[in-house]
């Protein structure tokens, strides 16, 4: 295991896994532009690094991120924050190729909440709450909560969420679709690592196709994405990996997927 320490977040491996840990704890974890910064410099570099095959994004236990910084936020004007264009750093984020398991615990709140979003499955401590509380501050969700959260968890608890600004418990987002599990605080970490572990095994080529492929779902018609799924299940048969596969499964024992 490698520990690398940036300012605001701390990135490790373990054997195939990259674990980013969003690291401010006096803050509880605000999103600033240099965590943004570092994040997905680290996020890419993750994507880029054929041993890594799964990707896990964590907080503290007290913590995921308790939304953008409100600090760095409060003097922005419209042409400030327009000219910043701080949400370029979240398009890069959305163009990771592998997957990302959040691993959330405490609060995932605004920008924080949306960012759990941004991952592709979410394993939430018993103490993790969800919410989009902007409006409490004069202002609605900016980083995808109003497309994102609606899409998962349907229009009209959305609605409520967004325009309450009430959190909601693991367990609530576990029930509505949210959060793919919930484990208690001392093993959330751990059971992310598990669906880690399980994907890595798999073939990381037809894992980015096929994490390529749901997320078309989100802007294109069933047709359109079927095509798409189609264009991606026929470019497997030009890997290795497909050919090893199969033949693995006729041979009886296990495959040894490479990527190629
Ligand atoms: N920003 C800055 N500091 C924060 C913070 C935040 N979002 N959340 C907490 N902190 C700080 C607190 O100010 C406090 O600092 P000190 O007073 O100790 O200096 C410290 O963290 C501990 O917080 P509390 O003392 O408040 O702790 P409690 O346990 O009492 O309360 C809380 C925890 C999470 C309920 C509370 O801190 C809270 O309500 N925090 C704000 C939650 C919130 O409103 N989040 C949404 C922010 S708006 C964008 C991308 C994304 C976004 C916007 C733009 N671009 C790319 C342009 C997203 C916007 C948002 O997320």
């Amino acid at each position: 295991m490698m520990t690398l320490t940036n300012q605001n977040i701390l990135v490790e491996t373990d054997d195939q896994i990259g674990i980013v840990k969003l690291n401010r704890p006096k803050v509880l974890n605000a999103l600033n532009h240099e965590l943004m910064d570092e994040l997905v410099t680290a996020l890419e570099a993750f994507d880029r690094n054929d041993s890594i095959r799964v990707i896990i994004l964590t907080g503290s236990e007290r913590a995921f991120a308790a939304g953008a910084d409100i600090k760095e936020m409060s003097d922005e004007t419209t042409v400030s924050i327009m000219l910043k264009d701080r949400f370029a750093t979240w398009d890069r984020i959305r163009n990771i190729k592998k997957p990302i398991i959040a691993a959330v615990s405490g609060f995932a709140l605004g920008g924080g909440c949306e960012l759990v979003m941004n991952c592709d499955i979410i394993v939430a401590s018993e103490t993790a709450q969800f919410g989009q509380p902007e409006i409490n501050i004069g202002v609605i969700p900016g980083a995808g909560g109003t497309q994102r959260l609606t899409r998962v968890i349907g229009k009209h608890k959305a609605m409520e969420l967004i325009l309450t600004g009430r959190p909601i418990t693991a367990a609530e987002a576990h029930a509505l679709g949210l959060v793919n599990k919930v484990a208690p605080v001392e093993l959330y970490f751990d059971a992310a690592k598990e669906l880690a572990r399980e994907i890595a095994k798999k073939s990381p080529i037809a894992v980015r196709l096929a994490k390529e492929a749901v997320l078309k779902t989100f802007d294109t018609s069933i047709s359109e994405g079927l095509q798409f799924e189609r264009k991606n299940f026929y470019m497997l048969f030009a890997s290795e990996d497909q050919k090893e596969g199969m033949r693995a499964f006729l041979e009886k024992r296990p495959a040894s997927f490479t990527g190629r």
